[in-house]
């Protein structure tokens, strides 16, 4: 379906890399902290000299900070505000606003969030319709943010992986991944690259399900956006090469853990033997190989056979909180903690759903770790024009806020449902659309509407509330 020309173009790129680390990377230990190093003990070589995996281990030993030793939540000596950005999913405008809205860019998308630091929960993809435009962007934000101070770390989402493993010849995963926006991508490439085959990638789009596969199975050697798509990805010098080479599958700043879905027994197990950087690097090194045609080591790895299936819980990026995850039994909830304290985290900040998971946070929260999710829905595609709410910031107090464009919120409360917000609730059998919050009261919750003589009221539950508002209340009727 694709090119897999192995084109190891080298490149001109210099860096300053103390010996050490070099020597280190070279032998394969475990990268140390390499923190204190002044200027007589760097020299200056080429990169290329290095070999793709090597290198990669090299750059994550510079960057990560790493904080292993275990403290409590309220002990942990914190630095800078970290601010999680859930799952993007094509839709600029919200990703702009908020960035805007938690003071990190201009408008001239500058940064000037200072020596924060921002995660991205991975799922920058489907769904909406600026894809590569969102891919771009963030990208050179965390060019800005590294210029000016602060730094910008890429996870990957579910969405990313099932397109790479997509590309990379897994046709259950492709399947899966058009299904769930990946037209949008292949239309966006099309737009880039000026392909005719862009009004029928249109057309496409409202093909039902086995037509799509019917009609990617008949023309997908004909679909030039597809082998496009591929080289960006995965050909040296392609448009987001070097960025796939960032993109990790978990990222730890100070005691906290960030990762795009959820952290089943086995990846805790996995954490506590190697290590976030270990577990990072080991990504790298398998989709390297995949590339390479060992794709079977890439799917062990990823676990992309385990989705939903049954079979397991998934890994990172399909593994969920309200979902296979819920299963767990008390005893592995106490050993995930377990394992996850001793690699000093206390809490984890997942996106990847837009569901509330009160009761597996409980769950976790009865093994001293904090579990949020982060996920509030910011794309177009869920909020239907209310883009731009969205980011989780832990401040240096270690208080974990929701920040949408109404302002600040506890992360709990911003979550639920909100007073002045509009709701459905079912009457005589009938889904009513229009009602708003006029008060909460612990359990109670009041709701009116206007009818044509006047404003009628009712009060009900608020567990019965979240469950018909699944998505938290609407701004607007
Ligand atoms: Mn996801």
């Amino acid at each position: 379906m694709q090119n897999k020309k192995n084109n190891s173009e080298d490149n001109e790129n210099a860096m300053i890399i103390p010996q050490e680390v070099i020597d280190q990377a070279l032998q394969g230990n475990e990268a140390e902290d390499y923190g204190g190093f002044e200027a007589e003990d760097t020299q200056i070589i080429h990169i290329d000299e290095l070999k793709a995996r090597q290198r990669l281990r090299v750059k994550e030993a510079l960057r990560q900070r790493r904080n292993s030793e275990s403290k409590e939540y309220n002990e942990v000596q914190r630095e800078t505000d970290v601010i999680y950005i859930p799952d993007i999913h094509g839709d600029l405008t919200a990703l702009r606003n908020s960035l805007t809205n938690l003071g990190l860019i201009n408008e001239h998308d500058e940064w000037v969030g200072g020596k924060s630091v921002v995660v991205f929960s991975g799922d920058y993809i489907d769904r909406g319709e600026e894809n590569l435009a969102v891919l771009d962007f963030v990208w050179n934000l965390q060019e800005e943010a590294e210029l000016r101070g602060g730094k910008v770390e890429l996870l990957l989402g579910n969405h990313e992986a099932a397109m790479l493993a997509g590309l990379l010849g897994d046709k259950f995963l492709f399947y899966t991944w058009l299904i769930q926006g990946g037209l949008n991508v292949l239309i966006n490439v099309a737009e880039h690259y000026n392909f005719e085959e862009k009004d029928w990638l249109v057309t496409a789009k409202s093909f039902n399900q086995q037509e799509l596969i019917a009609n990617f199975t008949q023309y997908g050697d004909r679909i030039r956006s597809i082998n496009a798509l591929y080289n960006m990805f995965f050909q040296e010098g392609g448009r987001y090469h070097e960025m796939l080479n960032e993109m990790k599958v978990f990222t730890q700043v100070d005691d906290i853990l960030y990762v795009h879905a959820g952290i089943n027994l086995e990846w805790s197990q996995y954490l506590k033997e190697h290590g976030v950087d270990g577990l990072n690097y080991g990504w790298q090194a398998a989709l390297s190989e995949s590339q390479n045609n060992d794709f079977e080591r890439f799917k062990v790895f990823n676990q992309v056979g385990a989705i939903r299936n049954g079979k397991g819980t998934g890994g990172p990026f399909w593994a969920d909180f309200d979902g296979e995850l819920e299963k767990l039994p008390d005893k592995d909830i106490a050993q995930i903690a377990q394992n996850l304290k001793s690699i000093g985290v206390n809490a984890i900040v997942v996106g990847h759903s837009i569901k509330k998971i009160p009761t597996m946070s409980e769950r976790f929260n009865k093994y001293g770790i904090k579990l949020i999710a982060a996920d509030v829905g910011m794309s177009n595609y869920y909020t239907k024009g209310e883009s731009g709410r969205g980011g989780v910031k832990t401040d240096i107090r270690g208080n974990i806020r929701a920040q949408s464009k109404e302002g600040v919120h506890n992360i709990y409360d911003a979550l639920k449902i909100q007073k002045g917000d509009f709701v459905q609730i079912y009457r005589n059998r009938k889904l009513e659309k229009d009602w708003q919050i006029t008060n909460i009261d612990g359990d109670e919750v009041l709701l009116a509407r206007q009818v044509y003589n006047g404003i009628e009221r009712v009060k009900v539950n608020i567990d019965y509330l979240n469950k018909l508002n699944p998505k938290g209340g609407r701004k607007e009727k």
